[in-house]
């Protein structure tokens, strides 16, 4: 039987699209097309009523994409290594901004949230469109943030020290636009930048690029999933209820972000200037 054309719902102006009438578990190759077609239009998908995903038919979908990841300290769901656990009555309350895995050198490029249980209201997600955060910004601006990298650390006591430098403004590998690559919750340092420019110009980012006219925001119902483009989003999860809230992930392992080089050295200490590279990161108060 011809299967009927998937409706589409824009949920914002900047980015995020509902999808109707897919069922993640019968995916055909023309279906796969499509919905990586619509990943990189609206950059976050979102499929509702997908009670009935399995973990092991969620997994098979992320393994269409590429290699899936085993994350390297987020609990998982038993018997399933691929499946990442989002509960929040253990910490799993992702409420700062950000982008995932920045503090890797391969940070994935894209992710398939299947929330199972979710608050009546309260818990909503928002993405916010990196695209729009770059191409927004003055063209003097944006000569110079081409020619920076950032550094991105995460510290954590299951593995210690992270750390990865990417270009400031990342091109994607897919449709060749450029974005903002820096994210509040990792990014730590502007390398070619004293320490209170790059604190300046981070602070600056972070705001410019988290802006309300950027964003989407999904409010959930059991059983819906979202995919999102890592690549050219940020988000965050609102910390707004109390009620229990699990979610299952699939991250697809990553690309190299690539942009334009550096176009100057690394910032050299003057005399016996103070010089404290990295900034507090937003997760872990450091
Ligand atoms: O819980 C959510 O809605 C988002 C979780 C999250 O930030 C993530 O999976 O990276």
């Amino acid at each position: 039987m011809q299967k009927q054309e998937a409706v589409v719902r824009p949920v914002s102006g900047a980015l995020g699209a509902e999808i109707f009438g897919m069922d993640l578990t019968d995916i055909g190759d023309a279906d796969f097309e499509r919905i990586r077609e619509l990943l990189l239009r609206y950059l976050v998908i979102f499929f509702p009523d997908q009670s009935h995903l399995t973990p092991e038919a969620h997994i098979a979908l992320g393994k269409r994409f590429g290699e899936v990841e085993v994350h390297p300290f987020l609990p998982k769901v038993e018997g399933y290594p691929e499946l990442a656990l989002i509960e929040s009555d253990k910490g799993g309350k992702a409420d700062a901004w950000h982008i995932d895995v920045t503090f890797s050198p391969n940070p994935p490029v894209a992710s398939i949230l299947h929330l199972v249980t979710c608050p009546e209201s309260g818990g909503d997600t928002m993405w916010s469109n990196q695209y729009l955060a770059y191409e927004t910004l003055s063209e003097p601006y944006r000569e110079m943030l081409d020619g920076l990298t950032a550094v991105h650390v995460l510290k954590a006591p299951e593995v210690g020290e992270l750390t990865a430098e990417h270009p400031v403004v990342r091109v994607h590998p897919e449709t060749g636009r450029r974005s903002l690559y820096v994210t509040r919750m990792w990014s730590s340092h502007i390398p070619q930048l004293s320490r209170h420019e790059s604190d300046s110009v981070l602070q600056f980012l972070f705001e410019h690029s988290e802006q309300p006219a950027f964003n989407c925001r999904y409010r959930w119902q059991p059983g819906a999933v979202a995919m999102w483009d890592n690549r050219a989003t940020q988000h965050l999860a609102i910390n707004d209820y109390s009620a229990y809230r699990r979610g299952q992930r699939v991250t697809i392992l990553g690309d190299h972000p690539t942009g334009d080089a550096p176009r100057w050295k690394n910032y050299e200490r003057r005399g016996d200037e103070r010089y404290y590279p990295r900034r507090v990161n937003a997760k872990a108060g450091y």
